[in-house]
């Protein structure tokens, strides 16, 4: 899978100011060698774009979505709404932004039926690993890469513990 270059793992996000936020899910994509796109479509200023990226994304290849959005943060629900792939939403803590909680509940409070599977604010690296994971559970050789890197994560903070102990 990972050796097609058809990507698998499509990143969206309402503007391309939310890019500093996102651009850690796109970091994932590479340290794993996933596939992958980064688009900006907007729930709000490109309604039509979005909803072709929606109903295309499953035909074209994609098997997981990651959206990011701050503010009304409409974008994540809408992927959603329109496609039968798994949508990770990132909330973004917009400029003008009631500390992110705005971001927040409008990507977290989606009604029943709908899920948005949502990370912390501005947590895009959690939301490419959370995506890894997914596309690991069929997929051996990604899941032994991902018990690999949960190994280094413990090594490090093991490493931590020693240096405060000696
Ligand atoms: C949202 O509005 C975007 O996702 C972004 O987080 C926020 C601000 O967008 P810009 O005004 O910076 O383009 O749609």
């Amino acid at each position: 899978m990972r050796n097609s270059s058809v990507p698998r793992v499509g990143i969206i996000m309402g503007s391309q100011s939310d890019l500093r936020v996102m651009g850690a899910a796109a970091e994932v994509m590479e340290r794993f060698e996933i596939p992958h796109e980064v688009t900006i479509v907007s729930a709000h200023r490109t309604p039509e774009r979005l909803v072709r990226y929606g109903r295309e994304a499953e035909s074209r290849g994609l098997r997981v979505i990651i959206a990011g959005a701050g503010g009304a943060a409409h974008l994540p629900g809408m992927i959603a709404s329109l496609t039968p792939l798994p949508v990770i939403g990132v909330p973004v803590k917009a400029s003008i932004s009631i500390d992110g909680w705005d971001s927040i509940l409008s990507i977290l409070q989606m009604p029943g039926g709908v899920p948005v599977a949502t990370v912390a604010l501005d947590n895009a690296q959690n939301a490419g690993l959370l995506a890894v994971q997914i596309l690991g559970a069929a997929d051996d050789e990604l899941r032994a890469k991902v018990a690999t890197y949960k190994r280094e994560l413990e090594e490090k903070v093991g490493g931590m513990v020693d240096r405060v102990a000696t």
